[in-house]
């Protein structure tokens, strides 16, 4: 209860800040892009963890309004490094159920981005299945329409949740993210590579890439790739960097 007190105005408190995880193209190494990954400091409690502060704020409501304003931050921070001369790159943006089953919410992030004049095709918007499949026919048409518009969409945490084919097949999504509990044992286990080898199968048959998490050893990256994977993601080629961290490890990238 507390927490969600707290929580209420951090936003506005300047409590909310945003951390950007770069991800790497696998085949030439090249940066591919980032995803946004929203931090919570407490003046007392110190750094809350979203996956602590973002179940209460589901619970309370009010992770529409955050998952706004991390769009509208992320937007801002496209035009701060655009100007600085960065290249344009894509951020990946997590929406929750609550905020992706809003009747307007493709037009609500189009106009936030148009009074940053950020392009839609500068964003990727992550849903989870459960997220997805809450509402099916609801979520087609959604995600229809985000294409539309021009944002890329990609499938988080793929294959934990309830994963059903068929929407795989229905939906427009750009890229699986294959999820980290995959990665974790790829080296010594024969079935996660199984696994993984046949999610990637399966995601560049209908044309759609992938982007393995939560990559940690230098021999999960090189497994990957030799299982075809196109990006990745993890503590191996970067923790979630503040924005001058960000900025720095890009033009090193370059
Ligand atoms: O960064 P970390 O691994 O601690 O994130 C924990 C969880 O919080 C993940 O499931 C992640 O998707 C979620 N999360 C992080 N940032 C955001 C955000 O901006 N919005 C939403 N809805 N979830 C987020
Ligand atoms: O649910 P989602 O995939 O959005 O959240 C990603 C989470 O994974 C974030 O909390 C991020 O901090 C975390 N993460 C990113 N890279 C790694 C990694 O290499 N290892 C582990 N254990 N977690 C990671
Ligand atoms: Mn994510
Ligand atoms: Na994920």
């Amino acid at each position: 209860l507390e927490l969600a007190a707290g929580l209420k105005d951090a936003a506005h408190r300047g409590e909310l800040f945003l951390v950007f995880q770069p991800q790497r193209t696998l085949g030439s190494g090249a940066l591919a892009g980032a995803e946004a990954l929203l931090r919570w400091r407490h003046p007392r409690w110190g750094l809350v963890s979203p996956a602590e502060f973002i179940p209460i704020a589901e619970q309370s409501g009010s992770i529409v309004a955050i998952d706004f304003w991390v769009v509208e931050q992320v937007a801002q921070q496209l035009r701060a490094w655009d100007a600085a001369g960065l290249p344009p790159l894509v951020v990946a943006v997590n929406v929750s159920a609550a905020q992706f089953a809003r009747p307007h919410f493709v037009e609500e992030l189009v106009r936030i981005l148009q009074r940053m004049d950020i392009s839609p095709q500068r964003i990727e918007v992550e849903l989870t299945e459960a997220v997805a499949l809450k509402n099916p026919e609801q979520a087609e048409t959604t995600i229809r329409r985000l294409h539309e518009v021009g944002f890329r969409v990609a499938l988080d945490d793929f294959g934990t949740g309830y994963s059903s084919m068929s929407y795989l097949k229905r939906y427009a999504i750009d890229k699986l993210k294959i999820d980290q509990s995959f990665v974790r044992e790829l080296a010594h286990q024969a079935s996660d590579q199984a696994i993984v080898t046949a999610i990637i199968k399966m995601a560049h048959s209908l044309r759609m890439a992938t982007i393995a998490e939560g990559v940690e050893t230098a021999e999960q990256a090189a497994l990957l790739q030799a299982c075809g994977c196109d990006e990745m993601q993890g503590y191996w080629y970067s923790r979630p960097l503040e924005p001058a961290a960000f900025e720095a490890f890009v033009r090193n990238a370059q």
